[in-house]
C-alpha cells in the first residue's frame, strides 16, 4: 500500500500537509482527498504520532494532495505524481505566479537527504500539477511544492511518498564545507558565511573546469543558479535567492536564511554545456 501521510512543519516557511492512503485506483480527476484537506493546526498526530507536529511562525498551512500512478510506487520505476496543493482555507490554488521562470519548483528527496531532484511539475488550469519521477530507491521520500499563489505569499507545501522495499538509512549528515565538490563534471569550491541560526548565511560556489575557472556558465531558472537547502531531518525547506553583488562569472552565491541552530544540506544547481549540474553540500548552522 502507497502510504502518504500527513506531515506538519514547524517551519516558519514551510509549512505541510498531507493525507491519505491512495493505494486504489483513481482517475486523478476525483478529488478523494478532499477528506483531508484545509489545515489541521495542530497537525496530525494519527500517522505514527509524528513529533513534530504543529505549526509554528505563523505561517498559514497549505496542504499538498498526491496520487501516485503505480500506486504503490516501485523504485526504479517511472511514476506519475498528480498533485494539488490546497491554501490554508481549503481551497485548491489554481493560479500561481511564476517565480524563478516556473509555477511550481518540487523538490524530492529521500528521508536522510541522499538523494535530490528538482521538478517542474505542468500545471493545469484548474491547478492539477503533473509530474514523472522515477524514485531510485526504496524509502520515505518528502516532496516539497515550492509555489506562490497569485495574490498570495510564497509557500511550500508537503507530502510524503513511501516506496516500498529494504534499504539501508542514509548515512549520517557530516559537515564538509569549506570543500572542493566533485560533482557533475565540475568542481565547486564552495563555502558558507555566518551559518548562524537566525541569521542570513552567505552560501557561495566557485566553479572550476580542469583546475581553471569555468567558462560559459548558462543561466538557469532566471539566474545563474538555483539553491535549495534543508534541514537535516527534512523540516525547514530554506528558501534561498541570489545574493546581491558583482562576482566573477565563475562564482555564484546566495543568500539562505538558517530557521534553527543544525545540519543543513544544499544542493547548487548551475547550467553548463547545456546540462543542469548538482553540487550538494552540508553545513552546520551554529
Ligand atoms: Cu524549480
Amino acid at each position: 500500500m502507497n502510504r502518504l501521510r500527513l506531515l506538519a512543519l514547524p517551519a516558519a516557511l514551510a509549512v505541510a500537509g498531507l493525507l491519505a492512503g491512495c493505494g486504489t485506483k483513481h482517475d486523478g480527476t476525483k478529488q478523494d482527498g478532499t477528506k483531508h484537506q484545509g489545515p489541521e493546526p495542530t497537525g496530525h498526530q494519527g500517522h505514527g504520532g509524528d513529533p513534530h507536529a504543529g505549526h509554528g511562525g505563523g505561517q498559514k498551512a497549505a496542504t499538498l494532495v498526491v496520487k501516485t500512478d503505480p500506486a504503490p510506487v516501485a523504485a526504479g520505476q517511472p511514476t506519475t505524481l498528480k498533485l494539488m496543493i490546497h491554501d490554508a482555507g481549503g481551497g485548491m490554488v489554481k493560479d500561481f505566479d511564476v517565480t524563478h521562470e516556473a509555477k511550481v519548483h518540487l523538490v524530492v528527496v529521500r528521508d536522510g537527504l541522499d538523494t535530490f531532484a528538482h521538478l517542474h511539475p505542468a500545471v493545469d488550469p484548474a491547478g492539477n500539477l503533473t509530474a514523472t519521477y522515477t524514485f531510485p530507491t526504496p524509502g520515505t521520500y518528502r516532496l516539497y511544492a515550492d509555489h506562490q499563489p497569485t495574490g498570495g505569499k510564497a509557500n511550500t507545501a508537503v507530502a510524503e511518498v513511501t516506496v516500498a522495499g529494504q534499504l539501508p538509512p542514509a548515512p549520517t549528515l557530516a559537515p564538509n564545507v569549506p570543500a572542493a565538490v566533485e560533482a557533475d563534471g565540475l568542481t565547486a569550491r564552495v563555502t558558507v558565511g555566518n551559518a548562524k541560526a537566525g541569521g542570513e548565511g552567505v552560501v557561495r560556489f566557485e566553479l572550476l573546469d580542469a583546475g581553471q575557472p569555468l567558462a560559459g556558465l548558462q543561466p538557469y531558472m532566471g539566474a545563474m543558479g538555483h539553491l535549495v537547502v534543508l534541514s537535516g531531518d527534512g523540516k525547514e525547506y530554506v528558501h534561498a535567492h541570489p545574493a546581491d553583488g558583482k562576482t566573477a562569472a565563475n562564482v555564484v552565491a546566495f543568500a539562505a536564511h538558517f530557521p534553527r541552530a543544525g545540519v543543513y544540506k544544499g544542493w547548487g544547481q548551475f547550467r553548463w554545456k547545456d546540462t543542469v549540474r548538482v553540487v550538494p553540500f552540508v553545513v552546520k548552522a551554529d
